[in-house]
């Protein structure tokens, strides 16, 4: 008997068919159960649902009383209500490793974007602005040699450390739940208090996840506590940051530039002040978005997903205490 599974998300074609040779598949644009009553037929159905960035909690969850594996395209799993499904005994899969390297290239693009101020003067020369000798109104910052301060060592931001000792010569400074020896040990990451990492640092580089602990973690009193020469990088969820304490915080100098992929905001609306600040690189949360990485997340979201309903295996399952 196929299993009876919900895709909310486009896969790519060789995956698509695996999916559907093995299961019984109800391809939906969206997770909204206003959309009618075949989805929600589907639902009463589903054994497991495949997809990316849509909200699962108590109200979808309800609906749908046989599901036993969800998989989400990502590493993140911030859109689902862990508990609630763990309470339902409902498996979470999510896709680590394979966008690790992928995403601290990323965040290395934004520090160097940012410290030069590379998107700024590209569209200078673009728009014909380049007219004579640049002269210290358009100098950046130097990368190599400089502290960068990572605020959440795990996988990412350990990659992100190796590139930046190892390629730029930088000092790693770390703020983290727990001691990481191997960061310390590969990257002489020093493990140091938030504020001590906020006053010393020259790029804060927040690698976190969402959660209640992380929401609005950096605001008003941690930009105050930055170096008016700083850059503030955010390579993983945008409501970590206070987005409004960011903007008075670049508008009156407080530090000296953003790099930004994510946002409190997703698409980030158009009138965000943000877009209006020459010292901010907007990137639109593209960590993981190469035709090789995004590939292989979702082949490791089927894997994960036809692995679970099988029960051949519970690799990357975020509440393993279900099985
Ligand atoms: C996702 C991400 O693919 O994996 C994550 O947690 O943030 C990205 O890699 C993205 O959220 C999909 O839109």
């Amino acid at each position: 008997m196929p299993f009876n599974v919900i895709q909310y998300e486009d896969l790519p074609q060789d995956l698509e068919q695996r999916l559907q040779e093995q299961c019984n598949v109800t391809r939906v644009e969206s997770l909204d159960p206003g959309q009618g009553n075949q989805f929600r037929a589907a639902l009463a159905e589903a054994e497991g649902m495949i997809g990316v960035s849509q909200d699962v909690g108590p109200g979808l969850l309800d609906l749908a009383p046989k599901l036993r594996v969800a998989s989400t395209i990502s590493v993140g799993y911030d859109h689902f209500d862990v508990a609630e499904m763990t309470k339902r005994r409902i498996m979470l899969m999510h896709t680590p490793d394979v966008l690790t390297e992928t995403t601290a290239d990323m965040v290395f693009t934004l520090i160097l974007c940012a410290a030069r101020r590379a998107p700024e003067l590209h569209g200078m020369v673009k728009s014909g602005g380049w007219t004579s000798t640049i002269g210290a109104e358009h100098f950046g910052s130097d990368v190599h040699g400089k502290k960068l301060g990572i605020i959440g060592m795990g996988r990412i931001g350990s990659a992100v450390a190796r590139r930046a000792r190892h390629g730029f010569n930088m000092e790693i400074l770390y703020h983290n739940r727990t001691v990481n020896r191997e960061a310390e040990a590969l990257f002489d990451a020093r493990l140091c208090s938030l504020d001590e990492l906020l006053s010393e640092s020259d790029f804060v580089c927040l690698m976190l996840p969402l959660t209640d602990q992380t929401k609005k973690m950096i605001g008003p009193a941690e930009f105050d506590k930055m170096k008016p020469e700083a850059y503030l990088i955010n390579g993983g969820r945008g409501p970590v940051v206070d987005e409004q304490a960011l903007v008075l915080a670049l508008q009156e100098g407080k530090i000296r530039g953003a790099g930004l992929d994510v946002y409190e905001q997703e698409p980030l609306p158009a009138d965000s002040p943000l877009l209006t600040l020459a010292n901010v690189v907007t990137l639109p949360h593209i960590g993981s978005a190469t035709h090789e990485t995004r590939y292989a997340m979702a082949a490791c979201a089927l894997e994960n997903l036809l692995g679970a309903l099988s029960q051949r295996s519970t690799r990357n399952c975020v509440n393993p205490e279900v099985v």
